[in-house]
């Protein structure tokens, strides 16, 4: 073959949730031969991008990444495990005539419009594979079969229902962009910093034993089952304080718990419940998920029994963000409260934030508003 190629894992050998490998090649027949082996979604072949660029796409089916670090040298992000990495290395150092790329994941150009454009610049945004795959999904038809079908349809009830079917979604389609928004609400001490900290497994929240330490929101984004998160550590509310920088972080918490997605309402055990944990968890939206966590259960266990309006919260955990009981169950329960159900792969998702706004404009008024016009934009 004309030229050479070498191939070089960078990430250390078998299962991980990525596996980078380096790829250095020097002559046209064998850089011919990886952009045959890749499809960047863009169209893009890897001999011709900048050096920096970062190239979305699929090689023989499986989602990768490729990055060209210099003139001659390209990074592989794939699927961690040793089969990916060996796949990709076979196929690139092969002296067989190249397979014929996989041209069917992505649509012609040709055919790529808006819509996909919009998607496209959806799924970029996205930080986990199962958020990606969703989008990928849409990308590759989904949406753009489904507006097909809403533009032929003259029946109104089932133009209602197709559009009910897919703006039922809205909320888990955005999600898939931004984070699920979690306040880590409680009086001041009552360990919110800490179980934060616990939660993530490194010190981002400062902890300290005087209350009214933290003032400011401090966020950290966090995947927990697949799904990306957002914690918000907040000022512990109480009622009466004389400092006004803390009066301004009880303010930031009480306007976090008003637009959260889900909440984790932190009680010290040793206090037991009280009418300011009662006020803190009304002030939650009812149909926000909310967990107590009945925090430093390793110091005494004679605590105080929970209160009957605890039941309003949609569950009770007992933590100690000192030995880690409980840490395991919260982690599972908040993916768990926040996305219940999952849609099928084949569903359309309003993932593009205009258009989902243009189908509920019209679902809400449908004599007001053209439907022909708005799928017309994106046909
Ligand atoms: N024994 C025990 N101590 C804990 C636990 N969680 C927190 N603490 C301690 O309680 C004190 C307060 O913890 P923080 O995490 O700063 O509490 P906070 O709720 O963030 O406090 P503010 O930011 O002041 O509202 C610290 O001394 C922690 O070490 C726990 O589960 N068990
Ligand atoms: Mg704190």
């Amino acid at each position: 073959m004309n030229g050479e190629t070498n191939v070089t894992q960078l990430t250390a050998p078998g299962r991980g949730a990525v596996a980078v490998t380096r790829v250095n090649i020097t002559g046209q027949e064998t850089c011919d031969r990886f952009d045959s082996c890749f499809r960047a979604a863009n169209g893009m072949l890897p001999s011709q991008a900048a050096v920096g660029r970062i190239l979305y796409g699929m090689w023989d089916g499986e989602d990768v990444v490729v990055v060209r670090v210099s003139d001659n040298d390209w990074e592989v992000h794939c699927h961690g495990g040793d089969a990916a990495v060996e796949r990709i290395s076979r196929q690139l150092t092969s002296t067989d005539r190249p397979s014929d790329p996989v041209l069917t994941e992505y649509p012609d150009k040709a055919t790529e419009g808006r819509l996909e454009r919009a998607i496209l610049e959806q799924l970029l945004k996205c930080r986990t594979r199962s958020t990606a795959s969703f989008l990928l999904a849409q990308y590759n038809g989904v949406l753009r079969r489904y507006l097909t079908t809403l533009s032929i349809q003259e029946d109104a009830d089932e133009t209602a229902a197709l559009l009910h079917n897919c703006l039922r979604w809205r909320a888990f389609a955005t999600h898939l962009m931004t984070p699920w928004r979690v306040a880590v609400i409680g009086q001041p001490n009552a360990g919110k910093s800490s179980l934060l900290n616990a939660i993530i497994g490194y010190e981002r929240s400062i902890v300290f034993d005087q209350p009214g330490t933290t003032r400011d929101l401090v966020e950290v984004e966090v995947i927990l089952g697949g799904w990306p998160f957002l914690l918000v550590d907040t000022a512990g509310i109480r009622q009466e304080t004389s400092n006004d920088i803390e009066t301004v972080g009880v303010e930031s918490a009480r306007n976090c718990v008003a637009n959260c997605d889900a909440c984790l309402l932190v009680v010290d055990s040793q206090n037991g419940w009280t009418d300011a944990d009662a006020e803190l968890l009304g002030a939650v939206p009812s149909a926000c998920p909310t967990a107590i966590l009945w925090n430093k259960t390793d110091l005494s266990r004679d605590n105080p029994a929970p209160s009957p309006e605890m039941a309003a919260a949609t569950r009770i955990v007992e933590t100690s963000a000192i030995d880690g009981a409980g840490i395991e169950d919260v982690v599972n329960w908040l993916p768990a409260a926040v996305v219940p159900a999952t849609p099928e792969a084949t569903e359309a998702l309003p993932v593009v934030e205009l258009l989902a706004a243009q189908l509920t404009a019209f679902m809400d008024n449908p004599s007001g508003v053209s439907l022909q016009e708005i799928l017309d934009e994106w046909l």
